[in-house]
C-alpha cells in the first residue's frame, strides 16, 4: 500500500539538505557558516587570514609567538597532552607545540577536525617539522564530543582557539564547553582564542575587505547549494553585507538579494522567493569583553587562571582551570 503522507525528498535529510532546507524556508533567512567550509570555501578562509584587513590570525599568532613558553608552563604539570578542537590545518597551533616539546622532550597532539584533507595536512607538516609531536588525527565534528583521549598519566589542555567559539550563540557556546568540561578531568586545562570588541571600522573591514576575498567566502556558500543541490542562485544577483551588531557584540555577515527573485532548489522540491533587499543571514562573528569571556568559561564550568593578550588588546587567549 502507498501512503498519503507526501515524501520529502532524500536530500531534505542530508546534512546540508536539512540545514538549507530549514534556514531558506524560515524568516528571515539564515544559514549556518559550517556551510562555507567546502573545499574551496576552506581555501578562501586560509586566504582570508593572509588579508591585510583581516587582524584576528595574525594578531593570535603573535600572542602566541610571544607567550607559548608562558602558556605551556602555567599549565603546570610536565606531561601534558594537546587536544584541538577544530584544529584545521593547525598552522597555529605548531608554536605552542614546539614549546610544549622545550618543556617536556616531546608530546602527543589530538588534532580534531571534520575535514580530513586538512588534518592530513597538518600531521604530515607537524610530523615532519616538529621532532618529538605524535600526531594522532581524529576526523570528527567536535561538538558532538570529543571522543575517547587517554591522557594517561599526565594533564589534558585543550585547544580552542581562532575564536571559533564566536561563531556560536551564547547559549549554544555555554552548553559546548560544558561537554567539553563534562569529558575531561579536574585539573585539566582550556586554552581559549577569543576576538575582543574593537572600534566599528576596524571590524567592517575585516569582514568586506578591498580585494573581495570575504565577499566571495560568503557568496561561495551559494554556489555549493547549485553544487550539492542543484540550486541555481546567481551570484551576480546578490551582495556581500558585513555589518558591526553593537547590542549582541557580534559581526554579522549576510547575502542580500538585489532584486525580486525566485530560486529553485530542486534537490528539495523548494522554490524559495527573495523580495528585493531581502538578505540571508549567514555569520555571526561574536566579538567579546574581558567579563564577558570571564562569564563565558564561568558559565561553561571553567575559571580563568591567565590570559594573555596583543599590545592594543584586539585579541584574548585565556587559559582555564577545570
Ligand atoms: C573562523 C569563525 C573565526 O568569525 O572571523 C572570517 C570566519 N568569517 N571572515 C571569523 C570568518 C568571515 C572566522 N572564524
Amino acid at each position: 500500500m502507498t501512503s498519503s503522507l507526501p515524501r520529502l525528498p532524500e536530500a531534505a535529510s542530508t546534512p546540508i539538505g536539512s540545514e538549507v532546507w530549514r534556514g531558506l524556508t524560515s524568516f528571515p533567512k539564515s544559514l549556518s557558516p559550517w556551510l562555507f567550509y567546502d573545499e574551496e570555501g576552506s581555501r578562501l578562509f586560509e586566504a582570508i587570514t593572509e588579508l591585510p584587513e583581516y587582524y584576528p590570525t595574525r594578531t593570535e599568532r603573535g600572542i602566541f609567538a610571544r607567550y607559548a613558553d608562558e602558556m605551556i608552563a602555567a599549565c603546570g604539570m610536565q606531561d601534558l597532552t594537546l587536544v584541538e578542537l577544530g584544529a584545521g590545518t593547525a598552522t597555529k597551533t605548531g608554536l605552542l607545540l614546539e614549546a610544549a616539546v622545550r618543556r617536556q622532550g616531546s608530546l602527543v597532539y589530538h588534532p580534531i577536525d571534520v575535514s580530513e584533507s586538512a588534518l592530513g595536512e597538518a600531521t604530515r607538516r607537524i610530523e615532519a617539522e616538529i621532532p618529538g609531536v605524535s600526531v594522532c588525527p581524529r576526523v570528527a565534528d567536535y561538538t558532538q564530543g570529543l571522543g575517547s583521549l587517554d591522557a594517561s598519566s599526565g594533564q589534558l589542555l585543550i585547544l580552542y582557539i581562532g575564536s571559533s567559539i564566536g561563531n556560536f550563540e551564547p547559549q549554544e557556546a555555554v552548553r559546548l564547553l560544558r561537554g567539553v568540561r563534562r569529558q575531561i578531568a579536574p585539573g585539566d586545562r582550556l586554552l581559549l582564542g577569543v576576538d575582543m570588541v574593537k572600534d566599528r571600522g576596524t571590524l567592517c573591514r575585516a569582514y568586506d575587505d578591498a580585494a573581495g576575498v570575504t565577499a566571495a567566502f560568503n557568496m561561495n556558500v551559494l554556489t555549493r547549494i547549485n553544487c550539492e543541490l542543484g540550486a541555481s542562485f546567481r551570484t551576480k544577483l546578490f551582495r556581500h553585507r558585513a555589518r558591526w551588531n553593537e547590542q549582541y557584540s557580534r559581526m554579522e555577515m549576510h547575502l542580500e538579494s538585489l532584486l525580486a527573485q525566485t530560486v529553485a532548489i530542486p534537490a528539495l522540491d523548494l522554490e524559495i522567493r527573495f523580495a528585493r533587499g531581502e538578505s540571508i543571514h549567514t555569520e555571526n562573528s561574536y566579538k567579546f569583553t574581558d567579563a564577558s569571556v570571564t562569564a563565558l568559561l564561568e558559565q561553561g564550568g571553567f575559571h580563568v587562571s591567565r590570559s594573555w593578550t596583543d599590545e592594543a588588546g584586539w585579541f584574548g587567549v585565556y587559559m582555564a582551570t577545570a
